[in-house]
């Protein structure tokens, strides 16, 4: 069986970010203004009164400090709060194409590669920007690779699918090389004016190069033990935002058309699950918690991970052991854990073992484990 390796990763991240406060200020604005518009019904009953976010609520809930995004006017106006992205015409890149090319670069320099030596392109998100053509061929086409590409979606863990998919690939022999990236806009479906989550999302773009570590010219890359999937359905992190959506045209700008969740039911129900997974992940492969050097773990929530980490080492790890992108990122969907991997991977030493773990809507999970090669 030929042993897949992670020879690159990349990372592509937009030029503007936007603090708590600023996102809060935003919101709070919006509130006062629907408030004043709508004195007289609240007064009389008939509607109930907005209440504003704040800033350290979130951080403490949830770790976020900041996020980047694609727009940062359009979400920050009161008057939109939404990212104002023009649409570009056929012939121009489209954006999710154009930043999976960006991080792709940073991947394959790592790898040591061009675009030409891969043969097969996934992209692996939770929003895809169109129904078709493939943003993966457009990719493909982008870069120059001969071979073939398709999409897919799990949600927040498309990525940890998407390696699996290209493992799987490259070990039967259908590729050689694979490009797993993972372009996330999640400001565009994200309701900036929902008190709940409008805090949540970042946009962001993370790219992994699979191979053969027989012929791989980075000999130092991370060898991939072995990877687990899961899922089991739920209604508790939704969108229903979809091609059907114009054949009720009274219902189809309602608030279901973007993300929402039940996060306190997400945290209760999916940490557990995920310290179990990634237990018996470890235990199917012969290797103990307290061998790990570290944990990438999906970045949606800081108390949740540190939950998850500590149910599977037994004690609570510092930064080094379990990393996280969450202040500086927010959630970024399928990125996440990626980004963690990317920016704490390079202290790695030979034979050093780690677990890329990710979790979200569906419900889905993956666990991938990883070795230091070299
Ligand atoms: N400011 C101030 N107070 C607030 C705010 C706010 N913004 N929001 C809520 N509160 C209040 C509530 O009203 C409540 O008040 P009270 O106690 O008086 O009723 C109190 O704070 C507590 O509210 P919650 O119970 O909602 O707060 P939690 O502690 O549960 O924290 C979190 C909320 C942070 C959302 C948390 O539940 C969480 O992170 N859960 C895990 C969620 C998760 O992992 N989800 C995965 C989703 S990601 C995914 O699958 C990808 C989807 C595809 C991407 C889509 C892109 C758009």
């Amino acid at each position: 069986m030929k042993q897949v390796v992670v020879t690159g990763t990349g990372l592509f991240t937009p030029e503007n970010s936007i603090s708590n406060d600023e996102l809060v200020a935003s919101y709070n604005t919006y509130v006062d203004m629907f408030n004043a518009k709508n004195a007289s019904a609240i007064e009389k009953g008939e509607l109930e009164a907005m209440t504003p976010s704040a800033s350290d609520f979130i951080e403490k809930a949830s770790g976020i400090k900041s996020r980047y995004v694609m727009d940062k006017a359009g979400i920050l106006d009161p008057e939109t709060m939404v990212p104002q992205i023009e649409e570009r015409p056929n012939e121009a890149p489209s954006l999710q194409a154009e930043m999976a090319v960006k991080a792709t670069q940073q991947a394959l320099d790592e790898a040591g590669l061009e675009a030409s030596d891969l043969d097969a392109v996934i992209v692996a998100c939770a929003n895809l920007q169109r129904a078709y053509p493939a943003i993966s061929i457009e990719v493909q086409s982008l870069l120059g690779v001969e071979g073939f590409a398709f999409d897919m979606n799990v949600a927040c863990s498309s990525a940890t699918f998407g390696i699996q998919m290209g493992r799987d690939m490259v070990r039967s022999g259908s590729a050689k090389r694979v490009l797993m990236v993972n372009p996330e806009i999640c400001t565009g479906h994200l309701n900036f004016r929902d008190r709940d989550s409008h805090f949540i999302f970042g946009d962001v773009c993370t790219a992994v190069i699979l191979e053969d570590s027989e012929t791989a010219k980075n000999k130092n890359g991370f060898e991939i033990i072995d990877t687990k999937l899961f899922s089991d359905f739920s209604n508790n992190i939704r969108n229903n935002f979809g091609f059907l959506n114009r054949t009720d045209a009274e219902k189809r700008d309602d608030k279901d058309k973007l993300f929402i969740q039940n996060g306190r039911k997400v945290f209760r129900e999916v940490s557990p699950l995920v310290a179990q997974m990634i237990t018996d992940h470890l235990a199917a492969n012969n290797l103990q918690a307290s061998g790990l050097r570290r944990m990438w773990l999906h970045q949606a929530n800081r108390n949740m991970n540190n939950f998850i980490a500590k149910k599977v080492l037994g004690y609570e790890p510092d930064f080094d052991q379990q990393p996280t992108v969450l202040d500086e990122y927010a959630n970024t969907s399928s990125a996440g854990s990626i980004i963690a991997f990317h920016k704490y991977k390079q202290d790695f030493k030979a034979g050093e073992t780690g677990v890329i773990c990710s979790f979200g809507a569906g419900y889905s999970a993956g666990s991938v484990i990883v070795r230091r090669a070299g």
